[in-house]
């Protein structure tokens, strides 16, 4: 569709009216209502990719906060793919991209009755100014040969449906062994801050099996997260 407030609020209101649909796929050239996390704004002006999708959750999946990692995975393959292995590509906890320490993805996970309803944004072609992060897209770290939001989404749409597959079929435990060993390394100074303001700095010290996040303090103590926000330094 051309242009819509948030194509999460779109496919919201689609469960919500009894068309869920595991695997549909929507996306909009530019959103007036982008959101993100806790309320936040995702900035979307035409030209980057802005898109959502359903799963349908089974009694036996693991748990769906962690479908996180999940998207994150499948938007580093599809990265990969963009910028011809050029530039170094991060994965920051809980679910962030990283390109040059710069946020270049940003994805929100929302759940309605038995759907999650996964929203993806992706810098294409612009690198919208914030005020409290870098922020880089697809153009500015590749130059040239860039894809438009169409084809970037059909380079994602693979490597998610294959890492979902791969969460339902081989569990958290082997998304786990593969998100960390792209993300910053155990021993790496992180701050977490979690939605009532509290910060808490020290060293990464991986992943519970959960998907929990720890972080030993300076006092040797560790720290487990479930959910927040982390800087890196
Ligand atoms: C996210 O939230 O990163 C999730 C963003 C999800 C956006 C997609 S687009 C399709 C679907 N429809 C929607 O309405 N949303 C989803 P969070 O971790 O809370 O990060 C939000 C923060 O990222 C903001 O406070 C800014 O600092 C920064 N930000 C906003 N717009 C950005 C952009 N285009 N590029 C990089 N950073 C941005």
């Amino acid at each position: 569709m051309a242009e819509t407030a948030s194509t999460n609020a779109d496919l919201k209101a689609r469960v919500l009216n009894g068309g869920g649909q595991a695997g549909l796929w929507l996306r909009a050239e530019k959103q007036t209502g982008g959101v993100g996390r806790l309320g936040r704004k995702w900035e979307s002006p035409e030209g980057n990719l802005y898109c959502s999708t359903m799963i349908e959750l089974n009694p036996d999946d693991p748990a769906p906060h962690t479908l996180s990692f999940v998207v994150s995975l499948a938007v580093h393959e599809m990265l990969k793919s963009q910028l011809m292995n050029l530039t170094p590509i991060l994965l920051k906890w809980p679910n962030d991209v990283l390109v040059d320490n710069a946020k270049i993805c940003g994805i929100l996970l929302e759940r309605v009755e038995n759907f999650i309803v996964v929203g993806i944004g992706v810098n294409v072609a612009f690198a919208p100014h914030v005020d409290d992060r870098a922020t880089i897209s697809i153009h500015a770290a590749n130059g040239k040969n860039v894809s438009d939001a169409a084809e970037v989404l059909e380079y994602l749409v693979e490597p998610f449906e294959n890492w979902l597959h791969q969460w339902r079929s081989k569990g958290l435990a082997h998304i786990l062994e593969h998100w960390v060993k792209f993300a910053h390394p155990v021993g790496s100074i992180i701050t977490t801050s979690t939605a009532d303001g509290s910060k808490l700095s020290g060293q990464f010290d991986g992943l519970k099996e959960d998907g929990a996040l720890r972080l030993r303090k300076p006092d040797g103590a560790l720290i487990e997260i479930h959910a927040g926000d982390v800087e890196i330094g």
